[in-house]
């Protein structure tokens, strides 16, 4: 080996670096890649956009590149060496190794296969095989005596040899030798080719430049390219110092022996090119290669010791040998170590990229339904808060049309009760004595207000009730096409509820709380009864209340003018009733007791008036009418009996409940129609209730779909970065195939 130049060898070494920062990147990946998937996976809302196929198929991608990167990184480069005994073969390697690192001599010497590598601490030691035990080596004699102790060693037995880098640049380089026992001495060549020949990237040939190939090395190989497909073979002729004793045939025996080493490795095992074969051939000499190199780096001469003819002829064909091989197994090593696991992580990042396309392409078409299906949620919510708005005013609208016509209809109902008031009151009987008139007109009051309350029940409830039903069911019906449609199906079985009453709340007991009946005799052409007849009952009472006061008042001596609100004060409702006094009653009520107050003026002046009449008309028609008049008042008071009392009573109830009634009436059927309006505002916000619900249900499926979008996005997102980076890694193992697996040996 030339020592100036870098050694071939670590075309391997770069080539192994290169391809495990590969697969350390690799493998990282498909952990990074393995977490997404099951993540994936495992997340539950976004539906199986990953699935568990997937999920193991990539595990097993991540099994199966931590297992290559362990192989890989104990892959070196392996020659091994075969041949008859005594050709040579430990002294080619120990000239290879520049150092006498195994045993040679005369005769059988290596009696099993030794497996020489380098390590990086400073003592040699072996270890045998079944047994990690460390055993030491300070010489070469030593491994020698080792050997020769181990009596359990036997020709197909493995001792591993472990000799400081730091001694031998050759084993730096990640380069393990095999040296075998002659293949004349055994008949087990075919377990040796099973055990040590299989992951051998050069086979060795040593032979014997004094004689030709013989069959059982032929046989050997013959056996080797049966179990490898072309194995790389290297010939050397090795002791090629003897020639130099016979310079005159040495290019005949030379190529005598090219042309059959040839002929073997192209026609009979076929394992080169014929124009290839030579470059495998070489002629060399190992003992003084390996003395000379033993001479230098002990600082003495190369040529130190007796040395042939030829010698640096034969030196050159051996370093030219060495550079041959050392470019050659580098790069055959590459290609058979590590083309396969490129193929392979080709294949995984190919189906890794599968995995990331899939889940891609799943969670594209899931994003793309989350998408319309919030798009349809959204025009459902404003779909359902149009319609409420809208469906809000018809029905505030229908309301206050229902409320109008059930305030009609009540007042319709009512006044037609008013009138038929006189006949309800007539109808009641009941024990009517003047000392328990308190009892008897209580009875009135309640007989009046249940017939009137069921009769209104009767004419109006039935009526207000189904049509107020038949809205609510519209509303219902409006609403239903607002819900969800689970809820739709059930939605009659909530609404309405309770069952409703309409009450009319007369309340005719504390509307006549102060009526006061007069059923004291009075006859019917006395004062009052004329004044009565002549301005109306009311306006008489009135008329003389005030004259009675006023005659009591200016029998004190004083002058007393009775206030306009002392009489409404006596009957607010009455007053209100008709809207207030007006003033034509005013006008009639000053004449009545102006009438009255002029009457009492001129009381004296009667008898004048009286003698004008007397004198005119004679005193006998006078007598007469008096006692007419004396007459017709005996009758009536006689007839004056506890059922002419009821009557008048009742006659007297009737004007004042007829009054009072009237004047409720707007109240009444306002009350009536706030029921109705009540009842069914109260229903339709429970309605409304519900489609708020349904908004807010509405609103949150929209959230929990934009943050699945969000997620499908960032699942997109991750899965084309991680196909990203397969491409690149694969980007990294095309460059790594072509720059040591294509077109190289
Ligand atoms: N003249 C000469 N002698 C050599 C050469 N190479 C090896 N020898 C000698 O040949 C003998 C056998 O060498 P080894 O290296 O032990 O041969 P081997 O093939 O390993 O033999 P086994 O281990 O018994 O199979 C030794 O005495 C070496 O010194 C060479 O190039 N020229
Ligand atoms: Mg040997």
């Amino acid at each position: 080996m030339d020592p100036g130049g870098p050694s071939p060898l670590m075309h391997f070494v770069v080539a192994k670096k290169t391809i495990n920062g590969i697969f350390d990147q690799l493998l990282e990946y498909v952990k990074e890649g393995s977490e997404f998937v099951d993540e994936t996976w495992r997340s539950a809302d976004l539906e199986q956009v990953a699935v568990e196929e997937q999920c193991l198929e990539i595990q097993t991608c991540a099994r199966k590149l931590a297992t290559i990167r362990e192989v890989l990184a104990r892959r070196h480069m392996k020659v091994a060496f075969f041949g008859r005994t005594s050709n040579g073969k430990s002294t080619v390697i120990n000239a290879m190794l520049r150092d006498r690192v195994l045993p040679s001599g005369i005769g059988h010497t290596t009696n099993c296969f030794l497996r020489v590598e380098g390590t990086d601490g400073d003592d040699a030691y072996l270890t045998t095989e079944g047994s990690d035990d460390r055993k030491s080596l300070k010489s070469v004699n030593q491994l020698a005596h080792a050997l020769h102790m181990e009596r359990s060693l036997d020709s197909g037995c493995l001792v591993k040899v472990f000799w400081p880098k730091s001694r031998c640049a050759l084993l730096r380089d990640d380069l393990v030798i095999m040296d075998s026992p002659g293949t004349d001495v055994t008949s087990y060549l075919d377990s040796w080719i099973d055990k040590f020949c299989l992951d051998a990237d050069v086979f060795v040939l040593v032979g014997n430049a004094e004689s030709t190939l013989m069959n059982t090395e032929k046989l050997f190989f013959h056996k080797v390219s049966e179990r490898i497909s072309k194995p790389n073979i290297f010939i050397l002729h090795n002791r090629w110092d003897a020639s130099a004793w016979e310079p005159d045939y040495i290019d005949e025996v030379r190529k005598q022996h090219m042309d059959r080493c040839v002929s073997f490795l192209v026609e009979e095992l076929r394992v080169v090119r014929q124009e290839e074969a030579p470059d495998r051939i070489f002629f060399v000499s190992a003992k003084e290669v390996l003395s000379s190199r033993m001479h230098c780096a002990q600082g003495m001469p190369e040529t130190g010791g007796a040395l042939a003819e030829g010698f640096h002829e034969r030196l050159r064909e051996f370093q030219r040998f060495e550079r041959t091989f050392e470019e050659f197994i580098s790069h055959s090593a590459v290609k058979t170590k590590f083309e396969q696991h490129t193929l392979r992580a080709w294949q995984i990042t190919e189906a890794i990229k599968a995995v990331m396309d899939a889940i891609n392409i799943a969670s594209a078409e899931r994003k793309i339904f989350s998408l319309e299906d919030r798009e349809d949620q959204k025009d459902r919510l404003e779909f359902v808060r149009g319609q409420l708005n809208r469906l809000t005013e018809n029905v505030k609208e229908k309301i206050n049309t229902i409320t109008d016509e059930v305030a009609a209809k009540v007042t319709v109902a009512l006044v037609e009760q008013i009138r038929g008031l006189p006949a309800q009151v007539d109808e009641f009987s009941a024990d009517f004595t003047p000392h328990a008139l308190p009892l008897y007109k209580a009875k009135l009051m309640m007989h009046v207000e249940e017939r009137m309350s069921t009769c209104l029940a009767f004419r109006c409830s039935s009526g207000i009730i189904g049509h107020m039903q038949s809205c609510q069911k519209n509303m219902i019906e409006n609403i239903r096409p607002l819900l969800p449609p689970d809820v739709q199906e059930q939605f009659h079985i909530h609404l309405p509820s309770r069952k409703f009453v309409l009450t009319y709340d007369l309340n005719l007991a504390t509307l006549c709380a102060d009526f006061q009946e007069n059923i004291d005799f009075q006859f019917s052409l006395g004062w009052t009864a004329l004044v009565s007849r002549f301005i109306g009952p009311s306006d008489a009472k009135r008329a003389l209340t005030a004259m009675n006061q006023k005659f009591q008042v200016s029998h004190g001596g004083h002058q007393y003018h009775m206030p306009l609100n002392s009489l409404q004060n006596t009957c607010p409702t009455a007053l209100q009733a008709h809207g207030g006094t007006s003033l034509q009653d005013h006008m009639v009520f000053s004449m009545a007791t102006g009438v009255v107050s002029l009457t009492s003026r001129a009381s004296m002046t009667v008898l004048v008036i009286g003698g004008v009449v007397w004198r005119s008309v004679g005193w006998r028609l006078i007598a007469l009418s008096a006692t007419l008049y004396g007459l017709l008042y005996l009758y009536e008071k006689l007839t004056w009996t506890n059922a002419s009392r009821e009557k008048a009573l009742k006659q007297q109830f009737v004007e004042l409940a007829i009054h009072r009634l009237r004047a409720i009436i707007p109240f009444t059927s306002g009350s009536c129609s706030q029921q109705v309006h009540q009842e069914l505002a109260t229903t339709f916000a429970r309605l409304c209730q519900r489609v708020d619900l349904s908004e807010v249900e509405l609103e949150g499926h929209i959230r929990l779909l934009s943050g699945r979008i969000q997620r499908l996005e960032n699942v997109q997102r991750r899965s084309k970065t991680l196909r990203h980076r397969a491409t690149d890694l694969e980007s990294q193992l095309e460059a790594f195939s072509a720059q040591y697996l294509q077109n190289q040996c």
